[in-house]
């Protein structure tokens, strides 16, 4: 969520936010100055694995996007899921930390076809699955034809990407991660988890009813459960019309492609040109696997691991006036971090020179612009990259043994995080922070509501 001045309502656990104990709340409050589709989650554990997100749709008439034509909006949340509830999964190594658990489906708004034969029973309550929490049926939604609507649709999931197409029906996608785009026309649409796009449907062929096609790409099925729902069906139905959609084949869909072209990389509608930057800082991410069983995953060689449970580092350091850079890096955990004290522009280059898959990474509280993006690593002067209106957005990706040059502002006071957003992959400990001007980090108004969230009151 793009936000400016309110690092300390991000909500990552142990980072900027304490989280919301057992039978409290909390109200989060920041200016939503940037339009488009964005969704909210728990940023603890594995709990969004487990349900626990939902969408968020910022509206604006300055919105380039919202200027296209169109009636009416619908919002898809859909996303990989487990049957079985995460902490009960098996895992595909033997360390501590779970990896790459294969789910056993998707959701279209929480509705699936995920069968329940593919199933672990719950260490707490053995016996039991959750598969009854998950209705084995066909998300539908039903439109009116001749009308053109919005389709925002979120990748809520936690490992897989997927292919969404409609059959019979083009479309074009208008907007990615809060970024309007020049409108581009296609006929699939391939989002990493924690992508968002905006496409524009228009309800032009014979009244019917038309599946909807969620395809968790072959990649992931390379460790497929004995049951892997590949394809997940929803249903668009022209209103008035009957019966079930006619069984035609589905596009051919090459994995990592976006019709095409690359999958992630669109040209804005606003052009910008991209600044030059003042910092160039270099990251290499990976996993490991110890003789002792024990795994995880690095940046720089280091391994996120949470604060003990009511601890938040920005709180602290607000509490405790621990601005100077030694201060803070001694606070913020043990991740690898990259501080700023002043505004800078900076370039992220982030190899993967031994890694195997593709990781979707997001940085809180910004957008930024993708310089360069591709197989191989990067070791060259990034000064030197294309600036004339590059792709904006706030999630990017990393193709095995590839590279990702981002280049952002850093004028945003705070600290944020840059993690995978494969849920296993964050829990494994890839995730590394950006602080920004910790000195401004000790003038935030944190509200007494959020303060009293942590059991170490910061008051
Ligand atoms: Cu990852």
């Amino acid at each position: 969520m793009w936000q400016r001045g309110t690092n300390f309502m991000d909500g990552t656990m142990s980072i900027n936010g304490c989280g919301i104990p057992p039978g409290t709340n909390a109200s989060y409050v920041w200016y939503a100055q940037n339009p488009g589709t964005a969704w909210y989650h728990s940023h603890r554990g594995m709990q969004y694995t487990d349900g626990l997100y939902g969408a968020i749709v910022i509206h604006s008439p300055n919105e380039p996007a919202s200027k296209q034509p169109y009636d009416d909006e619908l919002t898809l949340m859909i996303g990989d899921v487990y049957n079985t509830r995460s902490r009960d999964l098996p895992t595909k190594t033997t360390g501590r930390r779970p990896v790459d658990a294969v789910p056993d489906g998707a959701v279209i708004n929480g509705v699936s076809q995920a069968r329940c034969a593919y199933l672990y029973p719950s260490d707490e309550h053995p016996g039991v699955n959750w598969c009854g929490h998950v209705p084995t049926a066909q998300y539908e939604a039903e439109l009116v034809g001749g009308k053109t609507y919005r389709i925002r649709i979120v990748n809520s999931g936690s490992l897989v990407p997927y292919t969404f197409s409609i059959d019979n029906h083009t479309f074009s996608v208008i907007e990615a991660d809060g970024v309007s785009l020049a409108p581009y026309e296609a006929r699939t649409l391939s989002l990493d988890v924690g992508h968002r796009y905006s496409i524009l449907v228009t309800l032009d062929q014979p009244p019917a009813a038309y599946w909807m096609r969620v395809h968790l790409e072959v990649e992931a099925q390379v460790y497929k459960g004995p049951k892997f729902n590949a394809t997940t069906l929803g249903v668009l139905r022209y209103k008035g019309a009957r019966g079930a959609p006619p069984d035609v084949p589905g596009p051919k869909i090459r994995d990592g492609e976006y019709d095409a072209g690359p999958r992630t990389i669109f040209p804005p509608a606003v052009p910008l040109e991209a600044p030059l930057p003042t910092l160039q800082h270099s990251v290499v991410y990976g996993a490991f696997l110890k003789p002792d069983g024990s795994s995880g995953m690095t940046f720089n060689d280091r391994m996120w691991r949470p604060l003990p449970d009511g601890v938040a580092a920005v709180y602290f350091v607000n509490a405790s006036n621990a601005h100077r850079p030694k201060e803070v890096a001694r606070l913020v955990g043990p991740q690898h971090n990259l501080l700023t004290t002043q505004p800078e522009v900076v370039d992220l280059i982030v190899n993967a020179p031994h890694d195997l898959a593709t990781h979707p990474f997001h940085l809180h509280g910004h957008s930024f612009w993708i310089m360069s993006q591709g197989p191989g690593v990067f070791d060259g002067d990034s000064s030197t990259l294309n600036r004339t209106n590059p792709m904006r957005r706030d999630t990017f990706v990393v193709p095995p043994g590839g590279h990702a040059v981002i280049r952002f502002v850093a004028d945003n006071p705070g600290i944020w995080p840059l993690h995978c957003h494969i849920a296993w992959h964050l829990e494994g400990g890839l995730l590394m922070t950006v602080t920004a001007m910790p000195r401004e980090m000790v003038k935030f108004d944190i509200p007494p509501h959020m303060k009293r969230l942590c059991y170490k009151q910061y008051a």
